[in-house]
């Protein structure tokens, strides 16, 4: 079995204490951070996810292989955030919106980000949108990130969008937006600057928002 498919099946199985030696190998073997997320630490989520979806696992199951990708994200992160340039590209507000609680898919777009050299402000989950509103504002951000992963909580993005009019500050930030049940016709339906289905082309995004800015 080849040592990504195994680390997948780590995930799966929740097998935490077998991720840390693992992911160290597989970098040690010249396997991209971005390779062993994809690869490794998504198709575990993935395969337990699927089991979920026919009643085959419950929560407890889905948390457990959580908490073992995140232990592979914890081994990762300095090697995704390596390079980061002096200079931010941009600051970028992020969080998972309020009613939501996933928070590993918004932890790799944070990660990414701050590879490709953005200052990141990473407000973690079920996040308020009057919270959302009162970091942009402090912080100048650029851009602000929303991710959503349970579909009936995409609807507080629109939230989002609609607090960042009535304080009168929408034209000052774009708003990117992310997560399994949005797309591109949400994100024009609740008026976002961006949407992108995976971490890589959400920082493309980013670098895109940030010249339309400029
Ligand atoms: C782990 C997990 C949990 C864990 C989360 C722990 C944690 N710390 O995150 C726990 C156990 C808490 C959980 C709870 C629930 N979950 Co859950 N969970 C999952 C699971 C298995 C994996 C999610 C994940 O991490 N995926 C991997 C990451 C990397 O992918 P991702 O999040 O999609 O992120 C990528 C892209 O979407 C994108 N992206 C994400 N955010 C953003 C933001 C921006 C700006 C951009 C540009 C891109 C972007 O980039 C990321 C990386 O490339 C999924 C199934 C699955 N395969 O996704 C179900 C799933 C999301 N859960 C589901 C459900 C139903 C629930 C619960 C309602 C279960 C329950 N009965 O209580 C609760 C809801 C809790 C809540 N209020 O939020 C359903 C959602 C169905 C739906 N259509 O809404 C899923 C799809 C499972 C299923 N097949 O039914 N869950």
């Amino acid at each position: 079995m080849s040592t990504l498919k195994q680390l997948a099946e780590y995930v799966e199985n929740g097998e935490s204490q077998e991720i840390k030696p693992l992911v160290q190998k597989l970098l040690g073997d010249n396997i991209s951070a971005d390779r062993i997320v994809s690869e490794g630490v998504v198709s575990g989520l993935d395969a337990i996810g699927e089991k979920f979806s026919k009643f085959e696992v419950f929560v407890p199951e889905l948390m457990i292989a959580a908490m073992a990708a995140q232990e592979a994200l914890k081994v990762l992160r300095p090697k995704m955030t390596e390079g980061t340039l002096h200079k931010p590209m941009g600051t970028v507000v992020i969080g998972t919106v309020e009613g939501d609680v996933h928070d590993v898919g918004k932890n790799i777009v944070a990660m990414m980000l701050e590879g490709a050299g953005f200052k990141v402000i990473d407000l973690g989950v079920n996040v308020p949108a009057v919270k959302f509103l009162k970091e942009v504002q402090y912080q100048e951000a650029e851009i602000l990130a929303l991710s959503s992963l349970y579909s009936p909580t995409r609807l507080a993005m629109k939230d989002v969008m609609q607090a960042l009019k009535d304080q009168g500050i929408r034209d000052k930030v774009k708003v990117m937006v992310g997560g399994a049940p949005v797309d591109q016709a949400f994100c024009d339906l609740i008026g976002a600057d961006g949407y992108a289905p995976d971490a890589p082309r959400g920082v493309k995004l980013a670098r895109s928002l940030i010249q339309a800015k400029t």
